[in-house]
């Protein structure tokens, strides 16, 4: 489906280092095969392997953090997945990252973010890229493609509450370069929601944006309480129970949906069961993302496509889904008028068209 590349698409839910092209994950296992780091071989079959659990993933994380972890490539990635995303016209990325600390190769979790920065900078000329809170004026006009960035700190579950509370400081620190929320991830079957209550009260009491996994496994109990936490997003929503489905619906808040990597992973039997079916057809606001597009080889389009094909959704109806998208973003009004006038212009294109 042509037209799903073609439209502008708003993407909310993207861990970076699950967002790694597969061809660079090789190229960067080959090289530290050769130092005899890792064995190659092993390594190979595991990348290559196209189903996995839930559990499968995260330790596939594990593995793709050993050759991914130093300045260098975390810059490389980010300016790849930027550009991966832009080329499938993806206008709006929120990029989610959970810094990460290496004594050993002098990394602090600001020196990670900063390769990050690093990365959005080093982006090509023939794309534009907009990542600075203060830089809106960044997005000439002239150049072919356009694409604002903004960043999300990610806080793993196996993290203390510490660690969470250093990451929540970070963000806040450098709400100048982009970084605008909070992400709660990681093995949905590990560690306490209550760990990380204080840190992620604290980053939304000092105007951070937080979204939360929430029931990518069933556990109602932190479930209900992620809840009534009142999150500016969740992400999955899988695992619900009918207290949960009502308790979610009243309050409205947007779901990102990963089609691709709930099958994959799992957690939905099939495509045609999905929650998704029924947010839809109730108005509930949703957003279709990837997730991990290296990990579970998919892209923003390829979810769109799923999505109309399964639950037989038209071009216009799912154009208006990727414009409803919009008001679910963390950055704020300026972004979203420039990114409302660019979905007007895009419809009128299609409807000439058609
Ligand atoms: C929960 C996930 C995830 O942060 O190193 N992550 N957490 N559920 C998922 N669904 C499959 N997919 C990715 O990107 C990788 C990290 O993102 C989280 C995990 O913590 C994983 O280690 P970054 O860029």
């Amino acid at each position: 489906m042509d037209w799903c590349v073609s439209m502008p698409k708003v993407e909310l839910h993207a861990h970076l280092n699950g967002s790694i092209r597969n061809s660079t994950l090789l190229e960067l296992a080959k090289e530290l095969g050769e130092k005899g780091t890792i064995v190659f071989p092993d390594f190979e079959h595991v990348i290559l392997k196209n189903d996995r659990s839930l559990r499968e993933v995260f330790k596939l994380f594990d593995l793709i953090h050993m050759v991914t972890t130093d300045h260098k490539t975390i810059t490389r990635i980010t300016k790849e997945v930027v550009e991966d995303f832009a080329a499938e016209n993806v206008v709006y990325l929120e990029l989610r990252t959970t810094p990460k600390r290496n004594d050993s190769i002098g990394m602090s979790k600001r020196s990670y973010v900063e390769a990050i920065i690093e990365g959005l900078r080093s982006v090509g000329t023939s794309l534009n890229v907009n990542f600075c809170t203060n830089d809106s004026m960044k997005l000439s006009s002239k150049t072919e493609k356009k694409i604002y960035v903004r960043l999300l700190l990610s806080i793993d579950r196996r993290e203390s509450t510490e660690s969470a509370m250093e990451t929540v400081n970070l963000a806040l620190e450098m709400k100048d370069m982009g970084v605008i929320g909070i992400d709660l991830s990681g093995n949905p079957t590990v560690g306490e929601w209550k760990t990380f209550f204080p840190a992620l009260k604290f980053a939304r009491e000092q105007g951070l944006s937080v979204t939360l996994h929430c029931g990518e496994v069933p556990n109602p109990v932190e479930i209900q309480e992620m809840l009534e936490f009142l999150p500016g997003r969740i992400g999955h929503a899988c695992c619900f129970e009918d207290e949960e489905w009502k308790k979610l619906k009243s309050s409205k808040i947007p779901v990102e949906i990963c089609l691709t990597s709930n099958i994959r992973t799992e957690t939905i039997s099939s495509f045609d069961l999905h929650h998704f079916a029924e947010l839809y057809k109730e108005n509930h606001p949703i957003v279709l993302c990837t997730d991990d597009s290296g990990v579970f080889s998919t892209n923003l389009s390829n979810e769109y496509a799923l999505a109309s094909a399964t639950f037989g959704i038209g071009k216009v109806e799912m154009f208006e889904l990727a414009r409803k998208a919009v008001d679910f973003i963390y950055a704020g009004d300026e972004v979203k008028m420039e990114l409302n006038k660019l979905f007007e212009s895009a419809a009128t294109t299609m409807l000439e068209s058609n």
